[in-house]
C-alpha cells in the first residue's frame, strides 16, 4: 500500500511569522506584534506593548502581505497540493471584541486562497496560531476569561461564512497541548495570552484557559459544520512522544502519566469529554474548573475530524522520586535520550517517533491524520556561489517521510498528507528570530532585520519537488 492517490503534499506557515505588514489594512496589535525576543533559551514574554526595537521580528515578517504571489508561484513550482497558513484574527477584527469584521482583511485572505487556487493549491487554515488581539489581552485578560469562547466563535463563523467556498481544511487551535508546558513562559503566552501575576496558580490557570480553548473549538466545529458540512475541522496537536529513560517499571509509568498531562487535549478533541485521569489530576490539586453543563454538551458535540499535528522529536523521562507518586514534574523529570542526535536548538531528532506517534494518535482515535509540521531548524549559509547546500535537511526531510511512509504500508495508518514547516523562511515562534531557518526557499535577511528579502530556491527545493511529484515512491 503506498500513499493516498490524493496525498496532501504541502508547506506549512502561520501569519504572524512570515506575513510582516503589521498595521496595514486596518490590521489590530496582536499578542505576537509585542513579544520580547527570545533566543539562547531567554522564553519570549508578552510585553506591555513596549518593543524590544525597532527592528522587531514580526512587524516585517518576510513580507509575505506585499510578496505572496511571488511566493505562491514559488509554490506552485515546487508542485505543493496544498498550503497550510493561519488567518490573523487582528486582520479580521482589529480588537477582537467588535461586531463587524474589517473588509480589507477579509479581501486579504481572499486574494491570497485565490492565488493559491488559482494553481491547484489547496489552502488548510489554522484559526489561531499562536496569536490573538492584543486589546483581548489587556481588557479581558485574554483566555482566562470566558469571554473569550463567543469573540472566538464569532471570528470562526465570520471566516468560515466567508471562505465555505475555498476552504475545506480547517484547525481550531495550533499546538493546543502546548501549554501543558506550563513552568515556561513561552507557550502559555502565545494561544492563550495569559500574562501570569506573581504568586498566581499558574497550573489553575492554563486547565482555565485549555478548556475555555476546547470549549471554544468545539463550538467552532458545530458551527462549522453548520456552515458548509463539507468542511474537514481538525484539532492541531504538538505531538513530541515521551519515552521511558529505560524499562525500570516506575520509568515507563511515569512515560505514561507524561504522555496523560500532555495529550489530554486530544482525548478531549476526539472522544469529546474529559479522559478519567485529568479529572482525577484535577481533583487531586483542588483545581475546580469554571465547566457548565453547557460546555459539556459543546463538547460532546463539537469533535473534531481529523488530528493535525506537529511532530519536531521525542523526549525521555526518567521517575526522579523526587516529584509525587503520579504526580510527574516535567521540568525536573525529563532527561536526554542518548540514542538520538541533536540539534543546535537542542531539539532531539527521532524519525521513528514519528511512526511512533502516527501509531499512537491511530491506535487511540481511530482517525485520519494530518502531519502539518515537521522540519529542521538550521543556520543556512550561502555559498560563494550563491547557493544553499542544506544537506541535513534534506536528510532530516527524507528520514522523517519513511517513517510516515513505513506508518502508511506497515500499519495501516490513514494520513491525509504532509506539510513541513516554514516551507519559505520564516521568523521562528521559539526565539523571535530570522537565521532559525527552516525554508527549502531561502529569505535573504538576518536577525538584525537586515537584508533584501530577495527569495532563493535551497538544495532541498529540488529534493521535496521530486518527492511530490513521485509521490513519495523514490526516496
Ligand atoms: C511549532 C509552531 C510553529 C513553529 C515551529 C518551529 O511549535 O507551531 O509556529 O515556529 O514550532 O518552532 P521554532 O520557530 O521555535 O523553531
Amino acid at each position: 500500500m503506498s500513499l493516498r492517490e490524493k496525498f496532501l503534499w504541502g508547506g506549512a506557515v502561520a501569519a504572524h511569522q512570515l506575513e510582516g505588514a503589521w498595521q496595514a489594512g486596518g490590521k489590530g496589535v496582536s499578542v505576537a506584534d509585542v513579544m520580547t525576543v527570545g533566543g539562547n533559551g531567554v522564553p519570549r514574554r508578552i510585553t506591555d506593548g513596549i518593543l524590544p526595537n525597532e527592528n522587531y521580528p514580526n512587524h516585517e515578517g518576510i513580507d509575505f502581505y506585499h510578496r505572496y504571489k511571488e511566493d505562491v508561484k514559488l509554490f506552485a513550482e515546487l508542485g505543493l497540493k496544498c498550503f497550510r497558513t493561519s488567518i490573523a484574527w487582528t486582520r479580521i477584527f482589529p480588537k477582537g471584541d467588535e461586531v463587524e469584521p474589517n473588509e480589507a482583511g477579509l479581501q486579504f485572505y481572499d486574494d491570497l486562497f485565490d492565488e493559491c487556487l488559482k494553481y491547484g493549491i489547496t489552502p488548510i487554515v489554522t484559526l489561531s496560531h499562536f496569536e490573538m488581539p492584543y486589546f483581548l489581552v489587556t481588557e479581558y485578560g485574554g483566555w482566562r476569561n470566558r469571554k473569550m469562547i463567543d469573540f472566538f466563535a464569532h471570528f470562526a463563523e465570520v471566516v468560515f461564512t466567508r471562505y465555505k467556498g475555498k476552504v475545506k481544511y480547517w484547525m481550531t487551535f495550533n499546538e493546543i497541548n502546548n501549554q501543558a508546558n506550563f513552568h515556561e513562559d513561552f507557550a502559555p503566552f502565545t494561544n492563550s495570552g495569559l500574562r501570569f501575576e506573581i504568586g498566581e496558580n499558574r497550573e489553575e490557570l492554563m486547565y482555565q484557559a485549555a478548556h475555555y480553548e476546547l470549549v471554544a473549538s468545539a463550538k467552532a466545529v458545530i458551527l462549522g459544520k453548520k456552515i458548509n458540512p463539507e468542511f474537514q475541522i481538525g484539532s492541531m496537536i504538538a505531538m513530541c512522544p515521551i519515552y521511558p529513560a529505560t524499562c525500570k517499571p516506575d520509568d515507563m509509568m511515569s512515560a505514561t502519566v507524561a504522555m496523560q498531562r500532555r495529550y489530554w487535549f486530544s482525548d478531549v478533541h476526539c472522544r469529546g469529554h474529559y479522559p478519567s485521569y485529568i479529572l482525577k489530576y484535577l481533583e487531586r490539586q483542588e483545581i475546580h474548573l469554571d465547566k457548565t453543563e453547557d460546555d459539556v454538551m459543546l463538547l460532546s458535540k463539537g469533535k473534531v475530524d481529523y488530528i493535525g499535528f506537529s511532530y519536531y522529536m521525542s523526549f525521555a523521562i526518567q521517575d526522579t522520586g523526587e516529584s509525587p507518586a503520579f504526580d510527574y514534574d516535567e521540568s525536573k523529570d525529563l532527561v536526554e535520550n542518548h540514542y538520538v542526535k541533536s540539534s543546535e536548538w537542542g531539539w532531539q531528532i527521532d524519525p521513528t517517533g514519528l511512526r511512533y506517534a502516527l501509531n499512537w494518535f491511530n491506535e487511540r482515535y481511530e482517525l485520519p491524520l494530518f502531519i502539518v509540521e515537521n522540519g529542521f531548524g538550521a543556520r543556512d549559509e550561502v555559498n560563494v556561489s550563491g547557493e544553499i547546500n542544506d544537506y541535513y535537511r534534506i536528510e532530516y526531510l527524507k528520514a522523517h517521510v519513511k517513517e510516515m511512509k513505513n506508518a502508511v504500508e506497515y500499519d495501516g495508518v490513514d494520513v491525509i498528507g504532509y506539510t513541513p514547516w516554514g516551507i519559505i523562511d520564516l521568523v521562528s515562534a521559539g526565539t523571535g528570530e530570522m537565521e532559525k531557518r527552516y525554508g527549502v526557499i531561502y529569505v535573504d535577511k538576518n536577525n538584525r532585520g537586515e537584508g533584501t528579502l530577495e527569495r532563493k530556491k535551497k538544495q532541498s527545493f529540488d529534493w521535496y519537488r521530486k518527492v511530490i511529484e513521485e509521490n513519495g515512491e523514490n526516496l
